[in-house]
C-alpha cells in the first residue's frame, strides 16, 4: 500500500511510494521562514533567559500596502544580548527572513546575520555572523572567533557555493565564515539551509555564553561604536530598503528600519553615516543615494579555505 512520506521542515513536497512505482507531487507553498526563527529561540530558551523586547509593543505584525503580503516581527533580548530580532515576510510569491543579534556593548561577540530572500525563480542568501572589528589573518579578534568554527563553512560549501559579485562596501562587513549564495528554490536546498542556519546560530550562541564582560571603559566604547558604525550602514544602504518601501511606503519602511531592524542607530552613539562613509558625501554635503561607491565586485570567494583574506 503506497505511503506517503514529506520531509521536515518545511512539509511542501511529498512522494507517495507504492510498490512499483514513485509518484511525487509538489503542493505549491515555499518555505516558511517563520520556522526558523521559532526554532531559533527555541534552542536559545534552552540556554538562556529571553525577556520579550520594549519594541515587541509596537512592532509585531504588519499588512503590506498590497493587502497581502504579512510581516511577521518577533524581539527579545538577555542579559548579554541587547537585541535578538526576527522578521519573516510572506506573501504567494515571496519569503523574505531577515534574523539578527546585537550584544550588549560590553560583549564583543560578532553579529549574527541572516537575510534570505525568496522569490519564484531565487533565492539570495546572506549568513554570517558579522565581525564587530576588523579581520585580518592573524588578527587576535579572528583567532578568538572564526578559525576554531571553519569546519562549519566547509561543510556547506559545496551545496552553497559563492553567489558571486556583490556590493564591493559589504566584504568588510562579512567574516570567512560567509555563506553567500544564489540558487533556484529546492526542498533539498530549503533543507540544507534550515540547518545550516541553525548550525551557524548555534555556534553563535555558544558565543554569547562562553564570553566575558569587557572591564576596559576604551574597549566598551570600541565595542559601541563598532556596532553603531554597522548599524548605521545597515540601515542607511542595505540592499532590502526598495522592497521595504514598496511594501510600506518611505515612513514607515525607515520607522522599521532605524527603530526596529537596525535599532540602536539613534541610541549607541551621535556619530552620522558621513562620519563613518565620507566616501559617500555629495556636493551639496547629502548622503549620496548610490547604494555602491565601489560598485559589484568579488567575483570569486574573497578567502582561502583557512579563512585568510586573499582580496
Ligand atoms: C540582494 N542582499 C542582496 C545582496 C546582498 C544582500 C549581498 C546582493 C546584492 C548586493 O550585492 O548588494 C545582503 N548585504 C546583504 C547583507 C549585508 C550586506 C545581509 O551588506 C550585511 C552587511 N534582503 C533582505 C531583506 C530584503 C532583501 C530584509 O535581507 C527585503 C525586505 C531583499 N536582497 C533583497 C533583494 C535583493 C537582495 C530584493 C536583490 C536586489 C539587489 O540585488 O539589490
Amino acid at each position: 500500500s503506497p505511503v506517503l512520506v514529506s520531509s521536515s521542515p518545511n512539509k511542501t513536497n511529498f512522494k507517495l511510494i507504492s510498490k512499483n512505482q514513485r509518484f511525487s507531487f509538489r503542493i505549491v507553498s515555499a518555505v516558511s521562514y517563520k520556522e526558523f526563527a521559532e526554532s531559533a529561540l527555541e534552542e536559545t530558551r534552552k540556554r538562556v533567559v529571553l525577556e520579550t523586547s520594549p519594541l515587541q509593543e509596537r512592532y509585531s505584525s504588519m499588512t503590506g500596502l498590497d493587502g497581502k503580503t504579512e510581516l511577521q516581527m518577533l524581539a527579545f533580548k538577555s542579559s548579554k544580548i541587547r537585541l535578538l530580532r526576527s522578521m519573516a515576510i510572506e506573501n504567494e510569491t515571496m519569503q523574505v527572513f531577515d534574523f539578527a543579534g546585537f550584544m550588549e556593548p560590553e560583549y564583543d561577540t560578532p553579529i549574527f546575520c541572516a537575510n534570505f530572500f525568496t522569490s519564484a525563480n531565487t533565492n539570495i542568501v546572506v549568513l554570517d555572523l558579522n565581525p564587530l572589528h576588523q579581520l585580518t589573518d592573524k588578527t587576535d579578534y579572528q583567532e578568538k572567533y572564526y578559525n576554531n568554527i571553519m569546519s562549519i563553512y566547509h561543510k556547506y560549501a559545496e551545496i552553497f557555493p559563492w553567489g558571486g559579485k556583490l556590493t564591493g562596501e559589504s566584504i568588510k562587513f562579512f567574516s570567512p565564515l560567509v555563506m553567500w549564495t544564489r540558487f533556484s528554490s529546492s526542498q533539498e536546498k530549503h533543507t540544507a539551509l534550515f540547518s545550516a542556519f541553525l548550525e551557524f546560530y548555534q555556534a553563535w550562541l555558544e558565543m554569547t555564553i562562553q564570553v566575558t564582560e569587557e572591564m576596559e571603559p576604551s574597549q566598551v566604547r570600541a565595542n559601541r561604536e563598532a556596532q553603531h558604525k554597522y548599524l548605521t550602514w545597515r540601515a542607511q544602504k542595505d540592499p532590502g530598503h526598495g522592497l521595504l518601501r514598496k511594501l510600506l511606503g518611505e515612513t514607515k519602511a525607515k520607522e522599521l528600519l532605524r527603530d526596529f531592524l537596525f535599532n540602536g542607530v539613534n541610541e549607541l552613539s551621535t556619530k552620522t553615516f558621513i562620519d563613518y562613509f565620507p566616501e559617500y558625501q555629495t556636493e551639496d554635503g547629502n548622503v549620496n543615494d548610490k547604494r555602491s561607491i565601489i560598485g559589484k565586485s568579488f567575483e570569486t570567494r574573497p578567502w582561502d579555505s583557512t579563512g585568510r583574506f586573499i582580496g
